[in-house]
């Protein structure tokens, strides 16, 4: 290892010195200091923990693909003085601030050769601690199995597990590092799934309150989906460019590369979410223009793992039965989408052009094709969008990452009918069958991310707020009867509060650590109106 900074420095100072003594005297300068050699400082003190290949192990994957949302001022802080509540050690001791900037920058630079992760790879990563076989199948504690909260603490990564009636913590857990996305659950509510970023998906038991197995799909992943009959998880990665199929106790099935039917082109994956009244996974590819929809109905006619409305259709690589791949062409990637309440249309938003503007689409499932331009401003959100009834039309409301406005959108013009407007640009909506009112954040709002706004449902006008000065205020769920919203105070000291959806007075606050969503099991489970599925 080379010397640190601060052993160099007098060696600097000496030569600097040197310059201004008479030419006849000056001795040849010294070669300038090299550089830290950050792939020699990582094997010797970030390997053991982050893996040989940066793909992690005990602390989390350190690639480029997983450092994407970590500032690099961030970065060289946590190498630095370490990370609460996590095992990462303080390096500031043994590391100069020129070797932790050198570390920190060259943990951003591709792996060479790319980390593979196959098949092999991954059944090789299944952890399965099955219950004993004699286990009666019933709850160990005593609440409503269908008014669970699951709630994420991205804050220290662990999950509790709340009781809806009565707001009491039942069973709090080490998660993996960096859940992300809604967990999926099975349709009976008592299995749920996680996934994690660095591609870890875990299924809990809520009712033993056990992790019952664990597979790692991917290097890099988005989200998890679980088939509507409880059957199937599907997973989809950044890294490597792959969709993969597990049955419900994790054994991998297969994978599916994401790329062009002719090889030629690959993809990160969006986004997978489940179609459960057509039977199916509905996928997303970041970077080619394609949606695609992969059948688990049984009964499911042969199909053939090719485009539709392609005259090469027929010449396309026979694949019968479910689990094929129907391609739908589409102008422009998807990056994030959700369904109208039939399940007949994908509302998917493009990344933003070179003028900075998002698009968002309607694709029409059944004929394959894209049938509008959803007229929406800013950058919509619509993986967080809802719909519900207005003036007897079904419409879609969507919260903006980049404006002040939620755009009301009529579901079978559709054509805008309201803008309303917001304190600043937010993440996530939600609402209830039960609740008259929309309840939106500004999280992305510097000075507004302490505010909720309740969106009247029949009027669309913004009529109440809810603050928490000077905090992050977000993400809301609703209990199973829609009587109470809870919602998070995003912090590292942050809380979970439960506000009666009525009279918007707190009734209760759980202290927790960033908890960034809440799910609940019945909402989840009965696809309600006002939550994300
Ligand atoms: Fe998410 C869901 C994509 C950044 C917290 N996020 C999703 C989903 C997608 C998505 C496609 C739906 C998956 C699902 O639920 O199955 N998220 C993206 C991005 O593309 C984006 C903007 C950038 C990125 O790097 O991934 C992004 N997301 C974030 C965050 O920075 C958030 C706020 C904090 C975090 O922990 O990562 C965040 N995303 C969430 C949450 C959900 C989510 C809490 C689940 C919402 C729900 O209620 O269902």
């Amino acid at each position: 290892m080379l010397p640190p900074f601060r052993a160099v420095l007098p060696v600097l100072l000496t030569c600097l010195a040197g310059l201004s003594v008479p030419a006849a005297q000056a001795q040849a300068p010294s070669a300038p200091a090299a550089a830290p050699d950050a792939a020699a400082l990582y094997r010797q003190h970030c390997a053991t923990c982050h893996g040989e290949q940066r793909t992690g192990g005990m602390g989390p994957a350190l690639l480029p693909e997983s450092l994407e949302r970590l500032r690099p001022a961030e970065a060289q802080k946590v190498i630095a003085a370490g990370r609460v509540a996590t095992q990462m050690p303080a390096f500031g001791a043994q590391l100069s601030a020129e070797e932790i900037a050198a570390l920190s920058a060259w943990i951003r630079t591709p792996v060479v050769p790319a980390p593979r992760w196959r098949e092999d790879d991954i059944r090789a990563s299944r952890i399965a601690t099955p219950l004993p076989p004699d286990t009666p199948a019933a709850p160990v504690w005593s609440a409503d199995p269908m008014n669970l909260f699951v709630v994420v603490e991205g804050g220290d990564h662990h999950v509790s597990i709340v009781d809806g009636d009565r707001f009491e913590v039942i069973e709090r857990f080490a998660s993996r590092y960096a859940l992300h996305g809604g967990p999926k659950f099975t349709p009976d509510g008592r299995f749920v799934f996680f996934g994690s970023r660095d591609g870890w998906i875990t299924k809990y038991d809520l009712w033993r309150l056990k992790v019952v197995a664990e597979v790692r799909a991917g290097l890099n992943m988005r989200n998890v989906a679980v088939s509507g009959d409880g059957r199937w998880v599907m997973a989809a990665n950044y890294l490597p460019h792959t969709l993969a199929l597990f049955d419900a106790d994790l054994n991998l099935v297969r994978t599916y590369d994401a790329a062009t039917l002719d090889g030629k082109t690959s993809s990160r994956v969006s986004a997978v979410y489940d179609a459960a009244p057509r039977s199916s996974f509905v996928v997303a590819l970041k970077d080619i223009p394609e949606l695609w929809e992969i059948s688990y109905d049984p009964q499911a006619e042969p199909i053939h793992d090719g485009y539709v409305h392609d005259h090469k259709m027929g010449e396309a690589i026979a694949k019968p039965g479910p689990f094929g791949v129907r391609r739908t062409r589409l102008e422009q990637p998807l990056d994030d989408f959700f369904f109208d309440p039939s399940y007949r249309h994908a509302l998917g938003a493009t990344r933003p052009g070179p003028d900075g503007q998002a698009r968002a689409q309607v694709v029409n499932l059944d004929v394959r094709l894209k049938i509008a331009d959803l007229p929406i401003n800013g950058m919509p959100h619509l993986g967080s969008g809802i719909t519900f009834d207005w003036q007897g039309r079904r419409v879609l409301a969507s919260p903006n990452l980049k404006d002040g406005a939620v755009d009301v959108i009529d579901m079978t013009t559709w054509q805008r009918i309201r803008t309303i407007p917001t304190p600043g640009p937010g993440f996530f909506m939600r609402s209830h069958e039960a609740s008259r009112y929309a309840w939106t954040d500004s999280m992305m709002s510097p000075t507004a991310k302490d505010t909720l706004t309740l969106i009247d449902k029949t009027t669309l006008e913004p009529v109440a707020r809810v603050r928490e000065p000077g905090r992050t205020l977000a993400h809301i769920e609703f209990t199973k009867d829609g009587r109470f919203a809870l919602a998070s105070v995003w912090e590292q000291d942050g809380a979970l509060i439960v506000y009666d959806a009525q009279t918007l007075k707190e009734v209760k606050r759980l202290p927790m650590s960033r908890p960034v969503g809440k799910y609940n099991v019945w909402n989840k489970i009965s696809r309600s109106e006002g939550t994300s599925h």
